[in-house]
């Protein structure tokens, strides 16, 4: 089982893995930017996905120096992967915040040191925080999110529409992008509930001058009915898995 030493140990050890899943504009076959996901890999167990150890690295606190560890090495990998394909060379990235680091006083020069030190221009980043980050202490959450739009970095709200949504932070709040959740997706072509409320998330960000991200695409049906909708922007197993970094670039359309 996963505990605060064998986590220790696992940092120490260098056993953390970061995957990248692309996010497509529709239409284009480069993807527009990748998903940073940690993974573990332990020896002789294999690849512990995050849900396994995230939430105990939040509670020991440990979540702060694996976010930090995430968030340099994906910035640099995509500075790498911008300069060095010509088919990657607007890449975005987007990491995921949890709560603890979204708190952590020293988050925003810690983003600022690791921007400067990869060369990645700070609009290439989005940082991805839930709902429930949001509500946490509304006015230091708003300094915060301004602290980091100052940087130039792109805001994201992941699994919308799934916390304790308050639409009215998409006014007060400086957000870039909204993420729909996957399990909206999931049912968006056989559920009448989940249908509407992933053409109302659409309506929305599009009213708002928001991107918006349908998360989870399996099917060319869900595909074609999120285009239809008005959504821009796709991940999910239809279109590519999480995927190591030295295997990123097979997913590439041929170049030239
Ligand atoms: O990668 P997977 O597909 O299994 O992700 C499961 C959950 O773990 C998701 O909610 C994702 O946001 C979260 N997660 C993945 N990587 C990171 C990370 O680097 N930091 C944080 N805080 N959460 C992550
Ligand atoms: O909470 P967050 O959106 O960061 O979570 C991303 C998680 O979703 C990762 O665990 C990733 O592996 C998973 N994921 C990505 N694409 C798909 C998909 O098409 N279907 C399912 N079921 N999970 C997906
Ligand atoms: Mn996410
Ligand atoms: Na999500």
């Amino acid at each position: 089982v996963e505990t605060e030493q064998s986590l220790r140990r696992a940092i120490a050890r260098d056993e953390l893995r970061v995957h990248y899943q692309p996010v497509y504009r529709l239409g284009q076959p480069s993807p527009v930017g990748v998903e940073a996901l940690v993974r573990w890999e332990r020896p002789d167990v294999g690849m512990v996905p995050p849900d396994r150890f995230i939430p105990l690295a939040e509670e020991v606190g440990l979540i702060i120096p694996i976010g930090l560890w995430v968030l340099r090495r994906a910035c640099r990998q995509v500075a790498r992967w911008r300069a060095e394909d010509p088919r990657l060379a607007d890449l975005r990235v987007s990491v995921n915040l949890s709560a603890r680091q979204f708190g952590d006083a020293s988050l925003v020069a810690s983003i600022a040191t690791v921007l400067e030190a990869s060369g990645l221009p700070a609009e290439c980043l989005g940082l991805e925080i839930t709902e429930s980050v949001l509500l946490d202490d509304i006015d230091a959450t708003e300094a915060t999110l301004r602290a980091l739009r100052a940087l130039g970095v792109r805001l994201s709200i992941d699994d919308f529409g799934t916390g304790y949504s308050s639409l009215s932070y998409l006014k007060r709040f400086p957000v870039d992008e909204i993420k729909i959740d996957r399990s909206f997706t999931a049912g968006l072509v056989t559920d009448r509930a989940d249908l509407a409320i992933v053409q109302a998330i659409i309506g929305l960000a599009n009213a708002m001058d928001l991107e918006v991200v349908a998360e989870g695409v399996e099917t060319d049906e869900q595909l074609t009915r999120l285009a239809e909708l008005g959504c821009r922007l796709a991940q999910g197993y239809l279109l590519a898995h999480p995927t190591p970094p030295d295997q990123v670039i097979a997913l590439l359309p041929p170049e030239g």
